[in-house]
Parts: C-alpha cells; sequence; structure tokens
C-alpha cells in the first residue's frame, strides 16, 4: 500500500495519523481536507513534502475524489463534522458531510476497485448505564442518540451496503474518545485546560457522571494502520484502551496538573440528550491483529497533552474566543 488518501487529514485524528503513516511506513500521503473550522495546515507542519501533499477539497465533490481515488492504492476516511454540540444547533452539514461525502468516496472506491478503510465512533451504539456491566462489541445493535451520531451511523450502513452489494473492499473501526495533541478547543478535554490556562474554571455538563472510554489518538492510528495492512475485508473492529472515566475525574485530574482546588468548577447547562456512557470491548482487534495500546496510563497521556497545550498556545488561541462566545451563548 504505497499510495494513501487520508480524507480528513488537517483534523485531529486524521492530522495525527498522517504523522504517524511517516514515521512508520514508506507510503506517500495525499491529504484531502476541505479546512473548515475545525483544521489548520499547521497540524501537517514539518512533515517531508515528498511524501506529503495536501489537496483542499470537499469530500461530496465527486469532480475533486473521484481522480484522487483513481492513483490512490487505498483511502483512509476521516473527514466529518465531528461535534456533538454543533449537530444539536446544526445538523445540515453533518449529514452533507457525513452521509453524502462518504456516499461520494464509497462511489469512487467502487468505480476504481481501491481498498477502503471508514473511520467511526463508538457513538453509533448509543450509551450504557453506569451500572451496565455490559461493553460495546462489534455485535451489539445501532442506536444513536444525536444527529452527529445518527449521521456517522449512516455513513456505516452506507460502507456495509457498498461492500455486500458491490464487493467494495472496505473496512470499518468504531473507535472511543480520542485526546492528544492538536484537538480543537471545542472539544472536552481541551476545553478545560484552555479554560485553567485562561484562569478560568472548567465547565462541566450535567452531574459531571457521564463516562467516556479515553484513548490516546496515536493509539487510534496505530489500530487504524493494523486494520489497513491485515483487517480482513468487511470486517467491523472496535478501537478502545480501556480508559473509563467519568467527566468529573478528568476535570479534577485538570485541576490538580495546575494546582487547583479539584472542586473549581463551572456547572453548565446539560448537552440535550446526552449520552450516559461509552465503553468499548476491543477483544477481536487484539487477538486478530495483534494490536495493543502503547498509552496504557491515561493520567500520564493527559499530563502529556497538557504540556502539548501549554506549549503550542498559538495554535490554539485564534478559536478560542469564538468557541467560548457560541458557547456562553447557549449557557454552556
Ligand atoms: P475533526 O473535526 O478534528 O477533523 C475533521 C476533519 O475533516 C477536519 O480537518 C475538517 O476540515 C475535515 N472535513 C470536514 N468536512 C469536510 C469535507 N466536506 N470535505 C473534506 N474535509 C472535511 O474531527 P476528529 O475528531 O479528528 O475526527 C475524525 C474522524 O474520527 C471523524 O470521522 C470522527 O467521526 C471519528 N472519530 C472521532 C473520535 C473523537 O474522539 N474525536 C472518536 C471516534 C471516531
Ligand atoms: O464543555 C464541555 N463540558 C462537558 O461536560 C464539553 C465540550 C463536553 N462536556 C462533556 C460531554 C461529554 O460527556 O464531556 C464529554 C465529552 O464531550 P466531547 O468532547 O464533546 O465528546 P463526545 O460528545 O463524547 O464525542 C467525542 O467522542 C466520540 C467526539 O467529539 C466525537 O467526534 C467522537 O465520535
Amino acid at each position: 500500500m504505497n499510495r494513501i488518501l487520508v480524507t480528513g487529514g488537517a483534523g485531529f485524528i486524521g492530522s495525527n495519523f498522517v504523522h504517524h503513516v511517516v514515521g512508520n511506513t514508506d507510503a506517500q500521503v495525499t491529504v484531502l481536507d476541505k479546512l473548515t473550522y475545525a483544521s489548520t495546515e499547521e497540524s501537517l507542519a514539518g512533515l517531508p513534502e515528498d511524501r506529503v501533499r495536501l489537496v483542499v477539497g470537499d469530500i461530496a465533490d465527486a469532480s475533486v475524489v473521484d481522480p484522487l481515488v483513481e492513483e490512490a492504492d487505498a483511502v483512509v476516511h476521516y473527514a466529518a463534522e465531528s461535534h456533538n454540540d454543533n449537530s444539536l444547533s446544526d445538523p445540515g452539514p453533518f449529514i452533507q458531510t457525513n452521509i453524502v461525502g462518504t456516499f461520494t468516496l464509497l462511489e469512487a472506491a467502487r468505480r476504481y476497485d481501491r481498498r477502503f478503510h471508514h473511520v467511526s465512533t463508538d457513538e453509533v451504539y448509543g450509551d450504557l448505564d453506569l451500572d451496565d456491566p455490559k461493553r460495546f462489541t462489534e455485535d451489539t445493535p445501532y442506536n444513536p442518540s444525536s444527529p452527529y451520531s445518527a449521521s456517522k451511523a449512516g455513513s456505516d450502513h452506507l460502507v456495509r451496503a457498498w461492500v455486500r452489494s458491490f464487493g467494495v473492499r472496505a473496512t470499518i473501526s468504531n473507535c472511543s474518545n480520542n485526546y492528544g495533541p492538536w484537538q480543537h478547543v471545542e472539544k472536552f478535554i481541551p476545553r478545560q485546560i484552555t479554560e485553567v490556562i485562561d484562569g478560568r474554571r472548567p465547565r462541566v455538563y450535567g452531574d459531571g457522571l457521564n463516562v467516556r472510554d479515553w484513548i490516546h489518538t496515536s493509539d487510534h492510528s496505530s489500530a487504524v494502520l493494523a486494520i489497513l495492512d491485515r483487517g480482513r475485508t468487511g470486517e467491523t473492529y472496535l478501537i478502545g484502551a480501556d480508559g473509563e472515566r467519568s467527566n468529573l475525574d478528568v476535570v479534577r485530574a485538570i485541576l490538580r496538573h495546575f494546582g487547583r482546588d479539584d472542586d473549581d468548577i463551572e456547572w453548565v447547562t446539560d448537552r440535550a440528550g446526552h449520552d450516559r456512557r461509552y465503553a468499548i470491548e476491543s477483544g477481536k482487534l487484539r487477538s486478530e491483529l495483534g494490536w495493543t495500546p502503547q498509552f496504557e496510563d491515561f493520567e500520564a497521556g493527559l499530563s502529556d497533552t497538557i504540556e502539548w497545550y501549554q506549549a503550542n498556545e498559538a495554535w490554539w488561541r485564534p478559536a478560542k474566543a469564538a468557541t467560548e462566545a457560541a458557547y456562553a451563548a447557549k449557557g454552556q
């Protein structure tokens, strides 16, 4: 697999994947990215120009997508509208990019018979109760809650149908919540880190007891590369690193890192339809493909991430004020 087309490769997880591919393979990478508010070219800075090329364009535009898919050996599809809160304010872009965009890419993969990997989320399975002993598996029924997760579920169903009806050589991964460098300040962990840097209080929704299953984004990258390399066509693999934590526990760890009182919290309006808990059982990926996460200590990975945001204020600062103004308008 010498030429990989990475959609959404200037965003948080996609750019981390591009760095991972350059560091761990000999592949040539073309990034197709619309450069929405969620991304910057800086996330790709420093990568070798003879290995990585950026094409600015829309995954829903077949005239852009077709020639790029044709010249690639494989497509790894990250591009999406990705923030649940935005999908509650304005669902339209989520339907257009996540569903129509995925359809456009699948049609190109079908036309040119290209290997396709679709990056999805555990949110397609809905949520679990806090005391439920179960975790999500590849057999859990789809039950999405938000316009974002419904649009991702729709895109997963398209991939499954294109495999079964047209023989497209596709795999799907559904990953838990990622953290690490280059994540937009609208998301939970970067928002709280940058609020504390700014001398403000972290903003926690509801009762703070909602649980997310955290994985470092570099472990997500190694899992996607393993699936691209050794995954079986038509299969779904769940990616997770046993990182269940309540939002309150995460915020308290951030406050402690800065030497602040761990009750120094601003309780804000809850998210509509807020999923209670996500949890991933990733045994299939581990046993079938031999994958294991490198970041097994969440608190250590969180400390590295906090230090990255302290050292890279020039990257996140331009987005911060507008992000906070939009949250303030919603009482969040
Ligand atoms: P992100 O919002 O940081 O990045 C998305 C990228 O897609 C951006 O670079 C954006 O410019 C690009 N994009 C958006 N619309 C586009 C379009 N129409 N055409 C081309 N490019 C477009 O999101 P992320 O957190 O990096 O998520 C990447 C993928 O991983 C998404 O598919 C998401 O559903 C999935 N995922 C995310 C998480 C998580 O915790 N963030 C967990 C599991 C799965
Ligand atoms: O200010 C906040 N306060 C707060 O309590 C924000 C922004 C969030 N939260 C809560 C909501 C969630 O319970 O923190 C948790 C995490 O929120 P997000 O960062 O918005 O992530 P989530 O909704 O869990 O979705 C993320 O993981 C799955 C990604 O954004 C998705 O793209 C991915 O599919």
